[in-house]
């Protein structure tokens, strides 16, 4: 397992919480997504075997934030 800090842009409310750590838990090989409004980040911890950087900025975009 490996675990990366993504730096989200537009994290505004709980609901935005919400919504991140849902398509990012989704993601085949996520083990475990912990967003935070304060730091505007989310902690991934997964399995590089399966998935990456790449995929967490597709689903970040996808659910219509930006990476900071
Ligand atoms: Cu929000």
């Amino acid at each position: 397992m490996e675990t990366i800090i993504l730096k989200i842009d537009g994290i505004s409310c709980m609901g935005c919480v919400r919504t991140l750590t849902g398509v990012l838990g989704a993601l085949p090989g996520v083990a475990s997504v912990e967003v935070s409004k304060e730091a505007g980040a989310a902690t991934i911890n997964f399995d590089p075997a399966q998935t990456g950087a790449a995929a967490f900025k597709a689903a970040v975009e996808g659910a219509g934030y930006d990476l900071a």
